[in-house]
């Protein structure tokens, strides 16, 4: 591994994580096992007491999924990484890891449906109170501060208003205040945004996005910074257990290899398609990172290589013209879910983001009319053929 910390990000994607194997596969194998097997009692017990290093159990890890894990880890530029279950296990296991009862967490309002869900909701259960703050105005992270948060957490860009937060000012906010900064780095991935490079402490994503990129697994991931953190976060998910298994861990790992071509390719094709619609007269409004018009394109230029696959707008006819589109469509795709190389359409009022209430969406700024869009690596034109019919019938409505 450490040979290829040296790497350019595109050759890291090709070779991060991958190890020696039995044999020389090119590829690392599938260890698809529950248990290992000890050489004698003596060594199953060193092993269990941390005196000697190897394998034991795979909820406590397996060679698979840590070729995976060193790969993300390294592509973050984390310390180590912990493959989960989903994103939502992530999640859930970060916030878990760093919070007790009594503690405060501020957190963006325009975050993944269930993110908000589990920290308003679940979390309130263990005593755990929290503010969602409007973080595109670090203001209203600073003014949300009390003596007893632990934790910032942000989506940047948030899902699904594409609202962008200031990662460094962010950090500081949070640094100085004794809190830790969380970062979902979903929607960007570390070919177009390293959150560790602004002030993050932990970085967490669903990998069933763009990390995998083939929309044929769910899965997420802890990056840390630090071995201490690392030990304190591998506890706990060895205790709550929500883990990756070696067969997921090796689709994400073959997704990596092409995560910095497809990233290139889905945004640049994201800004055609962005373009078009900020010039299409049935659009109320679009909003994109890549475009001027976005509120904060300044940060997005600042912290983001490139803009990335995710669109959201508004037409002018509201939820039935949006509604004509999403039926309409033909190359694209209506389902949830993002960052697979298909281009998927939905509407995040009644579908990701409904358990989240209409109130917390209207505060979030997800009115009832926005079509999301997830651009994958078709070619642009037939994309933008594609939208140009479906809206063509939603002028009729
Ligand atoms: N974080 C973000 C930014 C997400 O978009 C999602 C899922 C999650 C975390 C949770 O990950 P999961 O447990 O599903 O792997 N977002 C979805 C979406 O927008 N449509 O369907 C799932």
């Amino acid at each position: 591994m450490s040979e290829n910390e040296n790497l350019k990000f595109d050759s890291k994607c090709v070779h991060a994580g991958i190890g020696d194997y039995e044999h020389g596969p090119v590829i690392p194998p599938i260890y698809q096992t529950s248990t290992f097997k000890f050489e004698s009692t003596q060594q199953g017990a060193a092993l269990f007491k941390g005196e000697k290093e190897g394998y034991i159990y795979t909820r406590m890890s397996n060679p698979t999924v840590e070729a995976m894990e060193k790969a993300v880890a390294s592509l973050e530029g984390g310390y180590r990484a912990l493959g989960c279950g989903s994103g939502m296990a992530a999640i859930s296991t970060t916030l878990l890891t760093l919070l007790n009862a009594g503690d405060h967490i501020v957190f963006s309002e325009a975050v993944y449906g269930p993110t908000a869900t589990l920290i308003v909701n679940v979390l309130k259960r263990f005593n755990i109170e929290s503010t969602p703050v409007d973080s595109t105005n670090l203001d209203n992270i600073k003014n949300a501060m009390k003596p007893n948060t632990k934790v910032v957490y942000i989506e940047t860009p948030g899902n699904p208003t594409l609202a962008i937060t200031d990662l460094s000012g962010a950090a500081e906010i949070a640094h100085s205040n004794g809190a830790v900064l969380v970062v979902d780095n979903t929607f960007m991935s570390p070919a177009l945004q390293r959150p560790f490079e602004h002030g993050a402490d932990v970085v967490v994503h669903s990998m069933t996005k763009f990390l995998n990129g083939h929309a044929d697994v769910v899965a997420g991931i802890i990056v840390v910074k630090t071995q201490e953190d690392y030990k304190k976060f591998r506890s706990v998910l060895n205790q709550l257990g929500g883990v990756i298994d070696p067969f997921n861990a090796f689709l994400v790992h073959r997704g990596l290899k092409t995560l910095d071509i497809r990233m290139k390719k889905l945004s640049e094709n994201a800004m055609k398609v962005a373009k078009f619609l900020e010039s299409h007269p049935q659009v109320k409004w679009v909003r994109y990172p890549g475009l001027e018009s976005h509120p904060q394109y300044e940060i997005a230029q600042k912290q983001q290589s490139a803009p990335g696959g995710m669109i959201s707008f508004e037409l002018k006819g509201g939820f039935a013209a949006g509604e004509a589109v999403m039926n309409s469509v033909k190359l694209c795709t209506l389902a949830v879910s993002l960052g697979g190389v298909e281009t998927l359409i939905q509407h995040p009022a009644s579908m990701t983001h409904l358990s989240m209430g209409q109130k917390a969406r209207e505060e979030a700024g997800i009115t009832e009319g926005l079509v999301r869009l997830s651009v994958g690596i078709e070619n642009a034109d037939d994309l933008i053929a594609d939208l140009e019919q479906a809206l063509e019938k939603a002028s009729t409505v």
